[in-house]
């Protein structure tokens, strides 16, 4: 058996006490080098929690296989992977509490009342190394919501945009060209009375149709004020007939040409367009950067006040910032995770792909993420359900 090094300095420490008797001082050889404390390895791998448990309560569609496999093989971890598929589902579930996860991904808009409500701890950075992956320009858009980066680690970032399949919108537009501002194709009923016919899909939440609603109408995006939810809701009422599909997990209808046309995340119109071609499909799935711009956004981990497995979760979330598992999470799911160290590791075309890496011309038009009061959301949720209604 090896004897380690802290138990060499003990019995070394146990010896010398015992030798009382006074010696008459020797010429002593110089002093032998300090034993290898400073070089001694660090105990290996992270602290776990006694329970070799994890609960995720994450997006659907939202992590690349293999990846809970790959954590649970190398740390002996068992994680329970639980989906929500809107941030009010998520918001109204933490705010009931005792909901037994340890992690949650929260968008950024939601995570900032999260954190003021007292619901997450801050994390501890010394636990996650691979922190320093992290792009500082993502940091310092997520400090808007999270002062000093104290709660929130990015897991994904993408923008609400349209997305088409190019082939069937443009034989559903017939004469009519393509408009130059894609949220005509989704908004302006001289398209969308076209568009309808090979379908067109909304997400089904308040805070992502009113948003960009509020931005085609030149207002701002993350305005709190419910007039301009009104006047947002006035522009929607004359394409409510036009609306095919309401739906947060719209990939597969986009994959099988049940939408053409869908106000959706780029990452999830990404997806549709890998399931698409999977399925020998020759439509062009895309994901547009429209010419007035679209509405970035960040979904983050943030740590549940009550977890029961915190540091299980703190190495899940460094074992997330590997640049590989950022690279699997652009390259399978096309989304970007703000890993500074990701790019080497791309092949040309996910690197290359504006959907994913928006070209820097492109960044000032990606409107930068916000939040809201509870009483707007309020606001917000009943003026998005008048629209859903027709009336
Ligand atoms: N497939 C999962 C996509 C997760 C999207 N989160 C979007 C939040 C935008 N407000």
């Amino acid at each position: 058996m090896t004897m380690r090094w802290w138990s060499v300095a003990a019995v070394a420490a146990v010896v010398l006490a015992g030798c009382g008797k006074k010696e008459e001082p020797v010429a002593q050889p110089a002093p032998a080098p300090a034993p290898a404390v400073a070089q001694a390895p660090a105990p290996k791998g992270p602290v776990l929690d006694d329970e070799k448990v994890l609960n995720i309560y994450n997006w659907p569609d939202y992590i690349p296989e293999g990846m809970l496999a790959a954590f649970e093989k190398e740390t002996g971890i068992k994680v329970n992977y639980d989906t929500f598929e809107t941030n009010e589902a998520l918001h109204a579930k933490l705010v009931a509490g005792n909901t037994g996860y340890d992690i949650v991904v929260p968008g950024s808009v939601f995570a900032k009342p999260q954190i003021e409500g007292g619901l997450f701890q801050p994390l501890d950075k010394a636990k996650i190394p691979n922190y320093s992956n992290l792009d500082p320009e993502v940091l310092k858009v997520l400090s808007r919501v999270d002062p000093g980066n104290q709660y929130l680690v990015p897991w994904g970032w993408s923008f609400t945009t349209v997305g088409i399949n190019k082939q069937k919108v443009e034989k559903a537009l017939g004469d009519l060209p393509m408009p130059e501002n894609a949220w005509d194709l989704v908004f302006n009923p001289k398209y969308t009375a076209k568009v309808k016919s090979c379908g067109i899909a909304y997400l089904d939440s308040p805070t992502e149709i009113i948003p960009v609603a509020l931005h085609y109408i030149g207002k701002d995006a993350y305005s709190n004020d419910p007039t301009d939810y009104a006047a947002a809701v006035d522009m929607l009422m004359k394409v409510r007939r036009d609306i095919r599909i309401f739906s947060s997990t719209m990939i597969d209808d986009i994959a099988s040409g049940k939408a053409c046309a869908v106000i959706g995340w780029a990452g999830d119109i990404n997806i549709a367009a890998s399931r698409a071609a999977e399925t020998g499909s020759k439509d062009e799935i895309v994901a547009l950067l429209p010419s007035t711009g679209a509405l970035a956004f960040f979904d983050t981990m943030a740590l549940l006040k009550d977890a029961k497995h915190p540091n299980n979760a703190h190495a899940f979330i460094d074992f997330f910032l590997r640049p590989e598992n950022a690279a699997a999470m652009a390259t399978e799911m096309g989304y970007n995770t703000g890993n500074a160290k990701v790019k080497p590791l791309l092949p040309p075309e996910i690197a290359g792909n504006p959907s994913i890496f928006p070209p820097s011309e492109y960044l000032p038009k990606l409107i930068q993420p916000s939040s809201y009061t509870n009483e707007a959301r309020e606001a917000m949720a009943s003026a998005y359900n008048r629209f859903k209604r027709g009336k």
